[in-house]
């Protein structure tokens, strides 16, 4: 293995793996040619008036791949990638698997914490950034944070005005030049595809995120069978609006799927209802994903937007927890089907099938792509629960990997001594195996000894009419400890009372000690990069350590 602080599978795990055909051996460098050879002249990419046919973008990845190695990066290298939704995010991210240099997917709102922080952990070679962004000097902040890193990382830039010091990333992947022969030079030196492809960051709302490797047999086999789940086809107009480097946008099946079969992918910047309606107008979007509060908005935006919504077949929704009743009205509104995604960069992805039954698509998870996926529901006391109850997930499979980059005495804590990764989220499972999240083992408040699930009080308070979304927060109290807080966003014009929320939970006979005693009312949630409610912020708001919230 070419770096340190990867855990591998145990090596009779890995022979299983290879010998059920889940992990192929083919790097993903060498994936891209196999679909640029198969759709050479269909379009790829549409970002704006931009739009790469199959071929053009392979031949810009190499272009860029064989100029980075002029430029001194290598197999085994790694670097830092905060790009916006473009169409050069893509062609970077394949150059980097063509060499077998791995790319960190940092997501745009990071700063120098998490860009210096990171970048020290996995020893970055280059930082690959936008000129500016959203009013951001993002070039300015990669050469700051180039200043703290050991290696003299590279600035490489995505942008009309790169300063010196900094490589135009758009210069270097023309793609001039005897493609043919350069694809052979980077055939000849192309990565293991036991190695390490990419890092993804884990979605935790506490602390510094984790970094997890991916290989590139086990992201391809998530990227192959989250295709298969979807029916993702040539057909497939995916459009893109979650930050890209987050795998559920990336391989699940997201950019990666759509390509694997041929499909196109259209990038956006922006989930905003206005600007997605008429990019699924304009381009004939047939499938997209979101997370609950994104389709919330879209969900409440789409009648009578004007716009022609009729291509749309499927929109995903997964990250954070969905109620069945606003899963039971997205599909309505927008005209098409509700695919539910269960999924964690760490591994393991659950999908409701595209036909499924309203009962699973609106009530459940969906089940593993894989049947290969080992799940294991426990109790408290860490043994197995009994067929249906509740508990925490444990998973293992061919991939979800065995730890975390470099941080041992994490992995201790996050996986058990025989591989599980622990989710830390709590589940059952129907007796027709589909998986049912009903919270977090550690999102809970803590009410004088009684433990609160954060995740069932929002799940009822989300059926309310007044209710938009929801988040429940432990509020510090003298007295017991923590009380459940809850912050809500209302529906246009509604008006909503702590009373109001009592009298509905009693009614639907919750235990008195579960009833929130706070409700603050927000325009709009504080929310991760992604998209989920940032509990962090919120709690942050009660402590005082933090007094301003940024929808
Ligand atoms: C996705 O990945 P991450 O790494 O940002 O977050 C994973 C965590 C899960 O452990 C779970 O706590 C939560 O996000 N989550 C859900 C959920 N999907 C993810 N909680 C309730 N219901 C769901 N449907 O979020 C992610 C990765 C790939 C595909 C989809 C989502």
């Amino acid at each position: 293995m070419k770096r340190e602080g990867f855990v591998p599978w145990p090596a009779d795990a890995a022979r299983r793996y290879v010998e059920a055909d889940c992990w192929r051996g083919r790097p993903l460098g060498a994936l891209m040619w196999d679909w640029a050879d198969a759709w050479a002249d269909r379009t790829a990419l549409v970002d704006g008036d931009v739009r790469l046919g199959y071929a053009e973008l392979a031949a810009s990845a190499d272009a860029l791949a064989e100029r980075l190695a002029g430029q001194g990066l290598a197999d085994g290298d790694t670097v830092l990638v905060q790009l916006p939704n473009c169409w050069e995010f893509v062609v970077v991210t394949l150059a980097c698997f063509r060499l077998g240099v791995a790319p960190v997917m940092m997501l745009p709102p990071h700063r120098e914490y998490e860009l210096a922080s990171i970048g020290a952990h996995v020893r970055a070679k280059a930082l690959v950034v936008p000129g500016t962004w959203r009013g951001y000097d993002h070039q300015a902040l990669a050469h700051r944070v180039a200043e703290r890193l050991p290696d003299e990382p590279l600035v490489l830039v995505v942008g009309d005005d790169v300063r010196p010091g900094g490589v135009d990333v758009r210069a270097l992947l023309r793609p001039d030049g005897d493609t043919a022969a350069r694809r052979g030079r980077l055939d000849k030196a192309a990565p293991d595809a036991m190695e390490v492809a990419l890092f993804l960051l884990s979605g935790g709302t506490t602390g510094l995120p984790k970094v997890i490797s991916r290989t590139h047999n086990d992201y391809e086999y998530n990227i192959r069978q989250s295709a298969a789940a979807c029916a993702v086809t040539a057909e497939t107009v995916y459009l893109t609006v979650l930050p890209a480097g987050h795998n559920y946008p990336l391989a699940s099946p997201g950019i990666l799927g759509t390509l694997s079969a041929g499909g196109r992918v259209v990038l956006l910047s922006s989930p905003r209802p206005d600007a997605v309606f008429a990019a699924i107008e304009r381009e004939g979007v047939t499938t997209t994903s979101a997370v609950p509060a994104v389709a919330l908005k879209w969900t409440e935006a789409a009648p009578g937007c004007g716009r022609d919504l009729s291509s749309l077949r499927h929109v995903h929704v997964g990250g954070s927890v969905l109620s069945p009743e606003l899963a039971a009205r997205i599909g309505p509104a927008l005209g098409c089907r509700v695919q539910q995604v269960y999924g964690m960069a760490e591994g393991l992805i659950c999908y409701t099938a595209p036909d499924a039954t309203d009962e699973v698509a609106h009530g459940t998870q969906g089940a593993p792509v894989s049947a290969y996926d080992e799940l294991l529901v426990v109790g408290p006391d860490g043994r197995p629960v009994r067929p249906g109850e509740t508990g925490e997930l444990l998973t293992r499979g061919p991939y979800t990997p065995r730890g975390y980059y470099g941080v041992p005495d994490q992995n201790a804590l996050s996986f058990t001594p025989d591989g599980w990764y622990r989710t830390g989220d709590l589940v059952r499972i129907t007796a027709q195996g589909h998986v049912v999240v009903c919270g977090r083992v550690k999102d809970l408040i803590n009410r004088g000894g009684e433990k609160i699930a954060a995740g069932e009080i929002e799940t009822l308070v989300q059926e309310m009419p007044e209710v938009a979304e929801v988040a429940a927060v432990p509020a510090p109290d003298p007295e017991v400890g923590e009380r459940v807080c809850l912050f809500v966003r209302l529906h246009e014009g509604r008006a909503l009372t702590l009373e109001d929320v009592s009298a509905a939970l009693s009614g639907r006979g919750l235990a008195a000690f579960k009833i929130p005693e706070r409700l603050e009312i927000l325009p709009d949630l504080p929310h991760t990069p992604v998209g989920k409610p940032d509990k962090k912020a919120l709690r942050g708001l009660l402590d005082g350590t933090r007094v301003e919230v940024t929808p």
